[in-house]
């Protein structure tokens, strides 16, 4: 049975998915009719941390110019140019297995492609959400649908899979942020 996480939930899947080994990560959004008139593309990006919090190596930041980890744990599926249709509009795959061991968080971020120049923010998407589920069976094991209230926030950090005390966890966060990816970049530099 599939959890709806809430806001900072989390869920131990050593507990509730241990035979998981391959997790998909799905996350989906839909455009409402705007009147910006551009274009509306939003991005999911991962940033693989160690344990002081910046990436392992530059590397370990994947996205849609660099769409697998050097580990092979991490790969982006794909980018979705429209955000068009109901399901997810673009998905993750991660080896848990295969995740370096200097790596203790993976962290799935949401960005508005060119929200400044283009005055897009959150405000202007619905439906927005991350769930995990078993890359193999598709079985889900837990969706967190965001709330509606973002408003400015031009990038959001959807969720997260974390290592604690060997185990994996998966968290859905939730946080906005009124930057763009190269804030995140900036952020979590090596
Ligand atoms: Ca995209
Ligand atoms: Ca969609």
């Amino acid at each position: 049975m599939s959890i709806n996480l809430s806001k900072g939930e989390r869920i131990n899947l050593s507990k509730e998915a241990p035979s998981l080994k391959k997790a998909g990560i799905g996350l989906g959004w839909d455009i409402n009719a705007t009147d910006t008139g551009a274009a509306f593309d939003l991005d999911a990006s991962v940033f693989m941390l160690a344990a002081n919090g910046k990436i392992v190596n530059e590397k370990y930041f994947v996205f849609y110019n660099n769409v697998s980890s050097p580990d092979g744990s991490v790969k982006h599926e794909g980018d979705s140019r429209t955000g068009e249709g109901a399901g997810d509009d673009e998905t993750i795959s991660v080896d848990l297995d295969k995740v370096d061991a200097s790596v203790q968080e993976i962290l799935f971020v949401v960005t508005i492609h060119e929200a400044e120049q283009r005055k897009q923010n959150f405000g202007q998407v619905r439906n927005s959400y991350i769930r995990i589920y078993d890359n193999i069976t598709e079985k889900q094991f837990a969706k967190y649908e965001l709330e509606e209230d973002a408003s400015i926030e031009t990038a959001i950090e959807f969720g997260k899979l974390y290592r604690k005390d060997g185990e994996w966890r998966f968290q859905a966060v939730g946080t906005g942020y009124k930057s763009g990816l190269q804030n995140f970049v900036d952020r979590y530099a090596a």
